[in-house]
């Protein structure tokens, strides 16, 4: 059987949201992060998720990939654009702006500056840069949703399902970024979604 590896809180809510949209056959198995012992480094060797491993014992990491991979399985359900298209482009457009500029370029540097330095002044000012680039990345975000219920128009796609757990990160910093309206309207109808209801319920289930 194919399984999704996910660890509650993390950026692998997106990939668990898109195997609920699409109600795939696929076991989704929580495993704890940065523990010596946990399974995910005997499936993943930077012990990371999400990781999908299929039947066959292929492991597929990255959200950029394995959001693709799921889409692609149902295509009919609209989740990813056909290959070859303009609409497909700017869906893994937006995917790529999540992993590189949101989760690496601005979340990581905010809160993983003692991975680089362990002067506590210069952690402080990776966290304040990291916070401007969250802005930076955050404004264009806000802006693509001014005339668009989605990112890239009206249906929901897996650059929603992605940027989405994005979105929900903001809650750490109260309500500085309040000022982004429509990232308050994305969230909430993100949170409304029957695959994101689910998705959170099973992440936060004992076990
Ligand atoms: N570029 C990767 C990043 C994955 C990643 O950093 N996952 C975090 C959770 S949000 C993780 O597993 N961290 C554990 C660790 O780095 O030890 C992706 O998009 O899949």
């Amino acid at each position: 059987m194919t399984t999704l590896y996910i660890a509650p809180g993390a950026c692998s809510l997106g990939t668990q949201v898109v195997v609920r949209e699409l109600q795939l056959p696929i076991d989704i198995v929580k495993v704890p992060l940065r523990q010596a012992d946990s399974p995910i480094h005997r499936i993943n060797p930077l012990g990371r998720v999400p990781a999908l491993q299929l039947d066959n014992g292929t492991v597929i990491t990255e959200n950029t990939a394995i959001l693709p991979y799921l889409a692609d399985l149902k295509p009919e359900a609209g989740l990813i654009p056909a290959a070859g298209t303009v609409e497909r482009a700017l869906v893994q457009s937006w995917l790529g702006f999540g992993s590189a500029e949101i989760h690496a370029g601005a979340f990581r540097i905010v809160n993983r500056g003692g991975s680089w330095v362990s002067d506590e002044g210069a952690q402080q000012e990776l966290k304040d840069f990291g916070k401007s680039q969250l802005r930076k990345s955050f404004t264009h975000v806000n802006n693509a949703l001014q005339n668009n219920t989605w990112i890239t128009g009206d249906n929901f796609t897996i650059a929603d399902a992605y940027l989405g757990v994005f979105v929900r990160w903001l809650a750490k910093f109260g309500n500085e970024f309040d000022d982004l309206q429509q990232l308050r309207r994305f969230r909430d109808a993100y949170e409304a979604r029957p695959s994101v209801i689910a998705a959170l319920e099973f992440e936060s289930a004992k076990g």
